[in-house]
């Protein structure tokens, strides 16, 4: 066979090959690179804010301008808003991965915090201070969270990368677990 041939062959494989790995990649993560936009109220003000997520940043915008912005560090996957708390107010909740899981406060036997992990982070907004501030924030979530949404306004409905499904609200000071103790109705 001609040797010119074989090479275009060659290439051809190789193109389909790179066509298909990119197909599965954009399956595999497409849902979590896409953007994503809500009108909330988040500063409590009776009027909405405009809460977007794109190439991994979250941005929350009053009347055109920036109010908060998730760290450069961050990679977020995901946002809700929703009073998890049942205060009257809507709390933000970011899903992102970031480095590390101590930040500052690196317990004395570790000797580095540089694993790449996923965490949940809900803010709320503060009057006194005039801006978001963290009223939560996860350690290293496992297993993984693959997919959320808020159920019945105040519960968040997780599904885990191992499948499991699970039921959380917001109990004292924190999220708690609670599809094996609490029925919905
Ligand atoms: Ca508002
Ligand atoms: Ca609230």
């Amino acid at each position: 066979m001609d040797k010119r041939i074989q090479v275009i062959q060659q290439l051809v494989i190789g193109f389909v090959i790179c066509v298909i790995f990119a197909v599965m990649l954009v399956g595999l993560f497409g849902s979590r690179t896409g953007q994503k936009t809500l009108t909330m109220d988040v500063d409590g003000d009776g009027c909405e804010e405009v809460v977007t997520k794109k190439l991994g940043t979250v941005t929350v915008r009053k009347d055109g301008d920036i109010i908060w912005k998730s760290d450069r560090k961050w990679k977020c996957d995901d946002f809700l808003v929703a009073d998890i708390d049942r205060d009257g107010y809507n709390e933000l909740m970011v899903l992102l991965w970031k480095q590390g899981s101590f930040g500052e406060h690196l317990p004395f036997w570790m000797e580095q915090d540089i694993e790449i992990s996923q965490h949940i982070f809900i803010f709320s907004w503060d009057e006194r201070q005039d801006r978001l501030v963290p009223i939560w924030m996860s350690s290293r979530l496992s297993p993984e969270i693959r997919d959320w949404n808020i159920e019945k306004e105040c519960f968040i409905h997780i599904l885990s990368t191992d499948g499991e499904d699970m039921l959380w609200m917001w109990k004292n000071w924190g999220l708690v677990r609670i599809d094996n103790t609490l029925v919905i109705k």
